[in-house]
């Protein structure tokens, strides 16, 4: 195996044995072959686009498959070698549109040269997917190039992520499908032109970022906009059940089912947000966050009294402690882990979750009551807006610090809960996504009733970041960029990689990132970044303080 796709990739170079988020070759080789698969399929359905049919299947089979190849959501080899024989399905069945629409129309058709991958077992089609190793890319094409096609595979794959979250809710649109089919198109031929791949990684920024917009207002619309709000973050007596991820629909169907019944309902990890919006908020059994982000779940799940459920990534290798009260849903996966299925509908039935969480023994006393403020999206942090510009002009606030991100194990992450907390007290911290367990519990204090600390939400939720900070420079009638402004990130996965993306094409300059740059970034691509776009690696905090504020 080889893969280099996130932040804590063997010895900042490659996994090749077996990944350190616990993906073992087989799954890898797998995912590779998926991954394959969809730009095959991606290949059959722009053509067939061209021609004037409809793509459904292959829309959908194609974001299902680069969110299913994200760090940390599956791991089962049996569940990835099932999607690509749907895929080698829908492979064929895209292609027969594309010819059948041409014929019709009597028009020429192309040859497509695409592989179908036989039907074969799990082992065979593990041992085919060895073929599509990223290393025989790197060698064919070098650092720089093959580094390139990555970044955009990876930013497709966070994309997708964020398209399924809100397909779940209803949200699509033809053009992020059309564009994704257009961008591995793109990657099935082999681009070498630097430029040309340069391009299509703003590209797909800037179609991340509509996919983001449509995230929000599908969030948003079905549950109303978040609002400022005290989560609990201590436990309540009581049988209990964990939620983790990002999928929102996921938890309603959990309240609704859980409603009556004596269970309370923790948020975990990227969850949190969940109880500052107001069609979740009113369920009263929703009754806090447990826990911090995902690397420390090994620890608290089995420490957790009650079920636990895993609606997307980051899942990590369950412990024997509670393997069996773990549940997986959606695309996330772990091999021997009871899975559950949405129905034709989309509804899910989580009687086994429930049923666990009554056989657990539950938490037995209160914690001693504590909370922290969140629910600073977009729309409350504007209602806000003419306190905070007033205090910006009253020269109360000096700086905005965005700082965010994802969050992983290494010890150099430290460096993000030291930036917050030396952030000087006349400065306001936005923060969001995973990486802001690292210091949201601390208390940062307020300045003129605005909170230090403003916790946007989810990573998706850097859409309501951007809002804000599209506003604070309308306020203040000058770019984004001459905002008073830092934007200091920690990357892990590929959402945040398409995020970047997205900040990229928005033109915004002098993003520090960190803890450690890219593998996949080969150097003449690090010189563009650098060069263009003031990318710069995170450094110690007292050094990038200093030189942001002078
Ligand atoms: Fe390694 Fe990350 Fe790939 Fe897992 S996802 S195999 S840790 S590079
Ligand atoms: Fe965290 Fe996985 Fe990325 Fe949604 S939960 S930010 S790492």
């Amino acid at each position: 195996m080889f893969c280099y796709q996130c932040e804590q990739t063997a010895q900042g170079k490659g996994c090749t044995v077996n990944g350190v988020c616990g993906k073992n070759g087989t799954t890898a080789s797998l995912q590779d072959l998926l991954f394959t698969v969809a730009k095959s399929v991606s290949r059959c359905a722009k053509l067939a686009r061209e021609a004037g049919s409809t793509t459904r299947e292959a829309d959908i089979f194609v974001m299902e498959a680069l969110f299913t190849t994200v760090t940390n959501v599956n791991f089962d080899p049996a569940s990835v070698a099932s999607m690509v024989a749907q895929g080698a399905k829908v492979l064929e069945a895209t292609k027969a549109a594309y010819e059948n629409t041409c014929k019709a129309a009597g028009k020429d058709f192309l040859t497509v040269d695409v592989a179908l991958p036989p039907p074969s077992d799990v082992e065979s089609m593990a041992r085919e997917g060895t073929g599509f190793e990223i290393s025989k890319r790197i060698e064919a094409f070098g650092a720089d190039v093959s580094g390139l096609q990555e970044l955009i595979a990876y930013g497709l794959k966070g994309m997708a992520a964020y398209a399924h979250h809100a397909h779940v809710l209803g949200a699509e649109s033809d053009d992020v499908f059309a564009f994704t089919h257009e961008a591995l198109d793109f990657l099935a031929g082999d681009p070498i032109d630097i430029g040309q791949l340069v391009a299509m990684t703003l590209r797909v920024g800037e179609v991340n970022l509509k996919v983001m917009a449509l995230l929000d207002q599908a969030n948003t619309d079905a549950y109303g906009h978040p609002e400022p709000s005290q989560a609990r973050i201590t436990p309540v007596a009581g049988n209990c059940i964990l939620i983790s991820g990002h999928d929102l629909k996921d938890l309603r169907m959990l309240l609704e089912q859980t409603e009556g019944l004596g269970i309370n309902v923790y948020t975990h990890s990227e969850m949190l947000p969940a109880l500052a919006y107001p069609e979740l908020k009113r369920f009263k059994h929703l009754v806090g966050n447990y826990g911090g982000a995902w690397q420390d779940q090994r620890q608290e799940f089995e420490a957790f009294p009650g079920a636990i459920l895993m609606t997307t990534n980051c899942l990590q290798k369950p412990k024997d402690g509670y393997q069996a009260r773990i549940f997986t849903t959606g695309l996330v996966a772990w091999p021997g882990v009871a899975h559950i299925e949405a129905d034709q509908n989309g509804k899910k039935d989580f009687t086994l979750v429930i049923e666990a969480a009554k056989a657990a023994p539950g938490f037995t006393s209160d914690g001693e009551a504590r909370s922290i403020t969140i629910g600073f999206a977009r729309n409350a942090v504007m209602n806000a807006a003419g306190a905070v510009v007033d205090a910006v002009k009253a020269g109360k606030i000096k700086h905005f610090f965005l700082i965010g991100g994802c969050d992983g194990a290494k010890p150099g992450r430290n460096y993000y809960t030291d930036l917050a907390t030396a952030v000087p007290k006349d400065c306001v911290i936005l923060t969001l996504a995973c990486g802001k367990y690292r210091f949201n519990k601390l208390d940062f204090g307020d300045i003129g009733g605005i909170p230090r600390l403003l916790d946007c939400g989810q990573c998706n939720d850097a859409y309501s970041a951007v809002q804000i900070a599209v506003a604070l420079s309308k306020a203040f009638e000058c770019g984004v960029n001459d905002l008073p402004l830092s934007l200091i990130l920690s990357w892990y996965e590929q959402k945040a990689v398409c995020i970047l993306l997205s900040l990229l094409h928005l033109g915004i300059q002098d993003i520090r990132i960190g803890p450690s740059l890219p593998a996949f970034i080969g150097p003449t691509v690090l010189n563009v970044l650098v060069e263009k776009f003031g990318l710069k690696p995170i450094s110690s905090p007292d050094a990038d303080l200093k030189a942001i504020l002078g």
